[in-house]
């Protein structure tokens, strides 16, 4: 098993405090709606409550558009701009990958995913399990998925999409390695 660490321990934190509080909330509600009460004397307070709140979650609608809308183009997404280096095609079908085991990291890689029977779905996993990145295998369409592996390390291709009695068993251990330095590419010069 993978040991929880860094960016997943904070979710995870976050998830437990949340909860907690929600189950504390709960609680509450329970013990304190257990003798009734007249409509009429909680209605207005209901009432103003509730418009408060859509103006509190209409607030933050509108300002976490604004703030996330002009990242929206997803060509600004990770690595997906300009012109890849490497195209790599992706066939995922029961009850595995098709594709090389072997990829250069700090390369911008042009993913052509499709699947060979039912839909299925490439998601990429750093060496210390964390998802990077996931696209859609889908039969007779062809997904253009871009990605940058940040670093060398043993990567995992883990199939997201339950496709059958094989399905945890669809993974596929990938080798991203450093690429040669371009200098040395054109072979040793004297
Ligand atoms: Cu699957």
């Amino acid at each position: 098993m993978v040991p929880i660490a860094g960016k997943q321990l904070v979710i995870l934190v976050l998830w437990l405090a949340l909860s907690t509080i929600v189950v504390i909330a709960f609680s509450w509600v329970v013990s304190s709606t257990k003798r009734p009460v007249p409509v009429g004397d909680v209605q207005p307070g209901g009432y103003r409550l509730r418009r408060l709140w859509g103006w509190f979650y209409g607030t933050l609608l509108v300002a976490a558009f604004a703030v996330t809308l002009w990242t929206v183009p997803y060509a600004w997404a990770q690595g997906s701009t300009g012109k890849p280096a490497l195209v790599v095609h992706v066939y995922a079908h029961q009850f595995a990958f098709t594709m090389p085991k072997k990829l250069p990291s700090g390369t911008r890689i042009e993913f052509l995913v499709t699947s060979l029977d039912v839909n299925h779905d490439m998601g990429i996993y750093s060496p210390q399990g964390e998802l990077l990145g996931q696209v859609q295998a889908m039969p007779d369409y062809t997904n253009v998925f871009f990605f940058t592996f940040p670093k060398p390390g043993r990567y995992v291709i883990r199939c997201l999409e339950l496709c059958g009695a094989g399905h945890s068993y669809m993974f596929q251990p990938l080798q991203v390695y450093a690429p040669a330095p371009a200098s040395t590419l054109g072979g040793r010069s004297a």
